[in-house]
């Protein structure tokens, strides 16, 4: 018998923090873990995973209701075989562990003393400190954004790099101030507790002093006014060859997050600069309307509406519109229900991030689109054969165009490149990393399949298959879809004939695909049915000219046109 059961907050680290985001509603399946709502303080975002799975039977939650440990969320009518417990499982033995070391008092921020105490001693020393990966739980999260290079100076608390989990976003911040003599990990690089991720050289002196913001550890020990409460709930001043925060400590759902933004580092969640790095926004240009300048996600948003609608330079350093003096029409603003029945649907957290990539590429690229078909029959009967021959793989035709694709752009070097925000230089990518467009419910997502040239054809079937299943159970992480050097738009399961994608900046150039169809093609002597493929090359004109689009195009379809050639 099923039956209802409720789907509470876990242990979140004393204080109540507001609810963001909804991802589900009445009548949804879930299964076990997978996110119901997400919740964000000032340092952390963090997803609340059903603890069974179910039917949504209720939601007792709205966006911006405040919730702490315990908050009852939904409803849940259980799978008979659902565990009984109602609490999140999964997260339990963190929340359990922290619990025994962070005491949970009426303060919002359970910084343990030691810490504290630690990290005032250790940034009283110069010389080498090593910065590692705090507690976050024992399974391996991303490196998604660097912000520190080697040789920068760093005050103590400034954020070095983000990490970023399927649940939750955190900031590693610098244990103290120093120059930064090496970084031990890149972009996309997967790290644990306790792994080295830079050395910096400490600057001596009372390095504690020089921080901006009075340390996080020591204001969270101390009666901390309300105002300042969420700021020091990171609850974490990092010591010296110690886990940055000092291990263990209060952990949210997912991973604790410490952050504090010192003097001019833009003061935002790591969620909202996610936001900000998705939109391609540069954060330092936006003005924060919360609490002490804090840059919300609105002002994101309000940031890029600015900038389409009145040519704000963007951080890409152009003016999208207003250049010339021009300027645009504000957007139609009509009440359709003049004219007949309609309903309101805001759009979902993936259209919305679409939308504004698509129209910042679209209004900021000059795009033109080449055309081009490829006779693919040959290629249709190996594709065949080959499914055929692993009827365990789907061999999706996709699969040959990623490895033509990466045969062109071996050849053209230009269309594996990034123009920089200046416009004034390349940067040309020797590794040939493939995004794909897949289509789900919630929205266009662009997975990448990394090192495409070093894998077979079989490998790319597989891989394939896991990334659009990944996609559709909303499984992919910002990692997944990070490092792509062009990306492939396939239509060809759906119908049509040609379109022209926009390019995915900052690559400069997408391939559409549309579907094959038999058509009759003139031989020298006849005219005979071929199977033939129809290609739209979208690029960059400020990269790539159109005589060299036109090389590109035919190259692919004679890859295409000839598998053998795929094999060079
Ligand atoms: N011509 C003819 N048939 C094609 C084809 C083509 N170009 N490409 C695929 N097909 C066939 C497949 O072989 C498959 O046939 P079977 O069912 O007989 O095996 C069928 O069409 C369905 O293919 P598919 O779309 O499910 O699978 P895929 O591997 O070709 O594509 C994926 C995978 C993830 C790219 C695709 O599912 C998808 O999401 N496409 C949409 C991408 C999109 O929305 N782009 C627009 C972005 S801009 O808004």
């Amino acid at each position: 018998m099923a039956d209802v059961k409720e789907a509470r907050v876990p242990d979140i680290g004393g204080s109540a923090v507001p609810v963001i985001e909804i991802m589900v509603k009445v009548g949804d399946r879930v299964e076990k873990d997978q996110s119901l709502v997400t919740l964000e303080s000032d340092k952390a975002t963090m997803e609340v995973p059903a603890p069974f799975a179910g039917v949504i039977k209720e939601l007792k939650v709205k966006v911006g209701d405040e919730v702490d440990e315990g908050h009852v969320i939904a409803l849940v009518e259980a799978d008979s075989d659902a565990p009984a417990a109602a609490a999140p499982k999964a997260e339990a033995p963190k929340a359990e562990a922290a619990k025994a070391d962070a005491p949970k008092a009426a303060a919002p921020a359970p910084a343990p003393a030691p810490a504290a105490a630690k990290a005032r001693s250790a940034s009283k020393s110069s010389g080498p400190v090593n910065v590692t990966v705090p507690d976050i739980g024992g399974k391996p999260v991303p490196i998604i954004e660097l912000m520190v290079k080697v040789g920068d100076t760093v005050t103590k608390d400034q954020s070095l790099m983000t990490l970023e989990s399927d649940k939750a976003t955190m900031d590693i911040p610098a244990p103290s101030a120093g120059v930064i003599k090496e970084l031990k990990v890149k972009v996309g690089d997967e790290v644990n507790d306790g792994d080295l991720i830079a050395v910096l050289e400490g600057e001596g002196g009372d390095a504690a002093a020089e921080a901006p913001p009075a340390p996080a550890a020591e204001k969270a020990s101390a009666a901390a006014p309300a105002a300042e409460a969420p700021r020091s709930e990171a609850a974490t001043t990092p010591a010296a060859d110690v886990p940055v925060g000092g291990a263990p400590r209060t952990p949210p759902v997912s991973f604790d997050a410490s952050v504090v933004m010192p003097g001019s580092v833009p003061y935002a969640s790591p969620t909202v600069r996610a936001y900000a790095r998705e939109l391609g926004v540069d954060v330092a240009q936006v003005k924060g309307s919360g609490r002490g300048g804090r840059i919300q996600r609105e002002d994101i948003s309000g940031y890029v509406k600015q900038v389409m609608t009145a040519g704000v330079p963007t951080s890409a350093g152009g003016a999208v519109a207003g250049g010339s003096g021009l300027t645009l029409l504000p957007w139609p603003k009509i009440d359709f229900s003049k004219f007949g029945e309609v309903e309101e649907k805001p759009l979902g957290r993936i259209p919305k991030i679409s939308a504004a990539n698509l129209a910042r590429n679209w209004a900021m690229i000059p795009h033109v689109t080449q055309f081009e078909d490829a006779d693919i029959t040959e290629l249709e009967a190996f594709r065949k054969k080959l499914g055929e021959e692993n009827k365990d793989l789907k061999v999706s035709p996709l699969v040959f165009q990623i490895k033509a694709v990466v045969a062109a752009l071996k050849k053209f070097p230009q269309f594996n490149a990034s123009l920089d925000a200046s416009g004034e230089t390349l940067t040309l990518k020797k590794y040939f990393n493939v995004g794909i467009a897949v289509d789900t419910p919630d929205g266009l997502v662009v997975p990448v399949i990394r090192d495409a040239d070093k894998k077979g054809l079989l490998e790319l079937a597989a891989e394939l298959s896991e990334i659009s299943k990944k996609a559709r159970d909303k499984k992919l992480t910002a990692a997944d879809m990070q490092g792509g050097c062009f990306s492939i738009s396939s239509l060809g399961g759906i119908g049509g004939t040609a379109f022209t994608p926009i390019v995915n900046a900052p690559e400069v150039a997408i391939l559409g695909v549309s579907k094959a169809a038999m058509k009759p093609v003139w031989n020298g002597k006849e005219f005979a049915p071929r199977l033939i493929l129809p290609l739209s090359l979208s690029y960059d004109h400020r990269v790539i000219d159109g005589a060299l689009a036109a090389r590109f195009a035919v190259f692919l379809a004679n890859q295409l046109g000839d598998i053998r050639r795929l094999l060079l």
